[in-house]
């Protein structure tokens, strides 16, 4: 018991360190540029000419091309119509400053600007991009090459049904340094490449940290939805957070993967739905946080896989739907300071387990709920339990955890009043708020689940 609770003091120190760090991390302050000495440029492919100087609506430039040779002065502000088509590629050719970042965007009504490849190549620094449209073409529809202080917000990024490379890339290059202080937010990636040759709409490869992916929607990925990966422990993602998005219908893989070498990150908040493998899915990575996701209607759930090592799973609402096969699977080689605690596990059917240890015996599963109308299943070290009470007294395992029916309202997943859920968790410093947002614990204690109940009063 002693040693339990020095486990989960340790736990709770580490996770204040690794709250620390995610608070003090720079990620960019959204700043635009808005002081008089900037220069607007507009940019009209029907009846714009590259011998206007740009300057107004009235003599806009005609071509990308034009765009790529100007060198900008930071504060600079680059906007393309709308409604316009461009089939040229995009390589921006200027860095800003702390205080004026360029700009690049779009003027008008109409369809977000459509172009082709937008790189962001040999470390520029101190950029915005929002309200264009990237497609896909001989390369990733977005590359970010070790920039710094880059902000992505409200584009498409298109994958286009081709398979060049992923439809966006984040990565550095020794040659220019970690790509450092990244955020994508309020966008849409679809469509990346095709079955035969499958890619991801996203990736974050090695070299890359304090990357926030937030609120976006990605969907018919042919690969991963989303994915962080490097291939070396040195050169892995760290302190990358996946926050608040919505990642669907990857053609042949998973929603999100955090797979090999990534340490410290967040995946927090996120929708993963009718992905073809895996909603989410942690391989050969550790010390990241996976708390308040909803999971549901993918062929198996959550799942753990390599030398994954501590990794907290905490307060996810995981649901079978018509595919699922399994609904949390830890299959690491070695488990120790996993911890899958404050966890909903809904399945629908008896010849499917909601939940899976083997080979990760030092994993710690605690105050979860487990509910299958049909028939729970538990798997731990290849042994079969059809009861929560059998596997609880052979495994020691799940002692607080609760069979019964979560009491879910509808396709929100939100607690009834009536839920068995509320406030049978367990106090973690992981978790402050719940997947809205709502300051946990709401009452005398934490709720089971992605939602934290909140009392009306009628
Ligand atoms: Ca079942
Ligand atoms: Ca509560």
């Amino acid at each position: 018991m002693i040693f339990r609770e020095m486990i989960n003091f340790c736990l709770k120190i580490k996770i204040v360190m690794l709250i620390a760090v995610l608070f003090f991390s720079v990620y960019p302050k959204y700043a635009v540029a808005n002081d008089d000495t900037r220069t607007v440029y507009y940019v009209n492919a029907t009846s714009g000419s590259d011998s206007n100087n740009g300057k107004s609506l009235e003599t806009p430039w005609r071509t990308i091309n034009k765009v790529n040779s100007t060198k900008f002065s930071p504060g600079d502000t680059v906007l393309f119509k709308c409604g316009n088509n461009w089939e040229e590629n995009l390589v921006i050719p200027s860095s800003g400053t702390s205080t004026k970042p360029i700009f690049f965007g779009s003027y008008g009504i109409g369809d977000y600007p459509q172009l082709y490849r937008v790189s962001l190549w040999a470390g520029k620094k101190y950029v915005r991009i929002s309200k264009l449209n990237m497609k896909m073409r001989e390369g990733a529809a977005l590359s970010i090459e070790s920039g710094e202080d880059i902000v992505i917000d409200d584009c498409i990024i298109d994958g286009d049904h081709k398979s060049y490379n992923h439809a966006a890339v984040i990565y550095g290059l020794t040659k220019y340094g970690w790509a450092n202080a990244i955020v994508i937010k309020n966008s849409k990636f679809k469509d990346a490449g095709t079955v035969e040759n499958p890619v991801c709409n996203l990736s974050i490869n090695g070299l890359s940290h304090n990357i926030l992916i937030a609120n976006n929607i990605s969907y018919n990925a042919s690969d991963n939805n989303m994915q962080a990966y490097s291939n070396k422990a040195e050169t892995g993602p760290y302190n990358v957070i996946f926050r608040g998005n919505e990642l669907y219908n990857s053609r042949k893989a998973h929603g999100l993967e955090i797979g090999w070498n990534v340490h410290n990150s967040v995946v927090e908040k996120n929708r993963c739905y009718g992905n073809k493998i895996c909603g989410l899915i942690v391989v050969n990575s550790h010390d990241n946080v996976i708390k308040n996701n909803i999971v549901y209607d993918n062929v198996e759930e959550m799942a753990c896989y390599g030398e994954s090592y501590n990794n907290l799973w905490l307060n996810n609402t995981i649901l079978f739907g018509d595919r699922t096969v399994k609904g949390m699977w830890f299959r690491a080689k070695h488990g120790a300071g996993n911890v899958f605690m404050n966890n909903i596990v809904v399945g629908n059917n008896s010849n499917f387990p909601e939940l899976i240890i083997n080979g990760a015996e030092e994993v710690e599963s605690d105050y979860n709920c487990f509910y299958d109308e049909k028939g729970t299943k538990f798997e731990y070290k290849n042994l079969i339990y059809t009861s929560l009470d059998s596997y609880q007294s052979m495994s020691n395992q799940d002692i607080h955890s609760i069979e019964k029916d979560p009491r879910l309202i509808d396709e929100k997943y939100d607690l009834k009043s009536n839920s068995p859920c509320i406030n049978a968790g367990i106090t973690h410093l992981g978790v402050l708020d719940d997947f809205r947002g709502i300051e946990r614990p709401q009452g005398v204690k934490y709720d089971i689940g992605a939602y934290e109940h909140v009392l009306k009063f009628e």
